[in-house]
């Protein structure tokens, strides 16, 4: 049946493009396709996670200066659109420019229409922070279903990737199957990512999750 098929299935990125940027929520793109969103803070990994689905090395700007990404940008995936979001918790930044991160979040969030998911990323070696925490929080009061991607995991010992994995899954009260550990330096993780989207692309066209479709007596349908 197709929903075996779905979570065994990888996704095929063919030809990854930038879209463009958004400064703010009068500029966020009208998307034709499912949106992926990518969060996660400062420095952790996303422009890289991003190069690694696209198989393209300078796809998304990286750097080692952290807080660079302070745009939402957009890249067209084929048969989704991925918007890689500004990175947050980074200190050196001022209040009123941590205002006007929350503020373009909030609105990328609120306006839901056509986010099918959420890579949330977190650094695999550490513990997550109280940032983690509430954007996960966050997630969870927009009612996104999200995905926790573990950042650098060539940074560890496979025994102690086990570990970590393990430990920030109950520090965040998810279950393991919630995490995908993955490096964008050796590719590690990539294919668990591509099935993910797989299942994740093909549900956000099934009509039962497109709103309201539902036949008036909500019965469903046997094909
Ligand atoms: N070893 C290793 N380094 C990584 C990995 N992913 C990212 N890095 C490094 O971490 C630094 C930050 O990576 P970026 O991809 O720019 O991070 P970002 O989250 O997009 O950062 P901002 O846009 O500034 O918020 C860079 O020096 C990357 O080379 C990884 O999987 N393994
Ligand atoms: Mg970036």
């Amino acid at each position: 049946m197709y929903e075996t098929n779905a979570k065994t299935q990888s996704l095929v990125i063919k030809n990854a493009t930038f879209i463009t940027s958004a400064a703010r929520a009068e500029q966020f793109i009208k998307p034709d396709k499912p949106v992926i969103a990518v969060c996660g803070k400062s420095n952790v990994g996303k422009s890289s996670f991003i190069n690694m689905l696209a198989n393209r090395k300078k796809l998304a700007k990286t750097s080692s200066e952290p807080g660079r990404t302070r745009l939402v940008n957009y890249f067209d995936f084929g048969e989704f659109i991925l918007a890689d979001l500004p990175g947050y918790g980074f200190a050196r930044v001022s209040k009123a420019e941590k205002d006007k991160w929350a503020k373009t979040l909030d609105a990328f969030f609120r306006n839901k229409n056509g986010i099918a998911h959420v890579f949330m990323l977190a650094d695999s070696r550490h513990d997550p922070t109280e940032d983690d925490v509430q954007m996960m929080q966050f997630l969870h009061y927009h009612t996104l279903p999200f995905t926790v991607v573990l950042t650098k995991a060539d940074k560890l010992s496979k025994m102690k990737l086990k570990e970590h994995i393990r430990a920030i899954a109950a520090d965040l009260y998810l279950g393991v199957e919630n995490l995908i550990a993955t490096s964008a330096e050796t590719g590690y993780g990539k294919d668990d990512v591509l099935k993910k989207l797989r299942f994740v692309i093909d549900r956000a066209s099934e009509p039962a999750y497109e709103e309201e479709e539902e036949g008036e007596d909500g019965e469903e349908k046997e094909e």
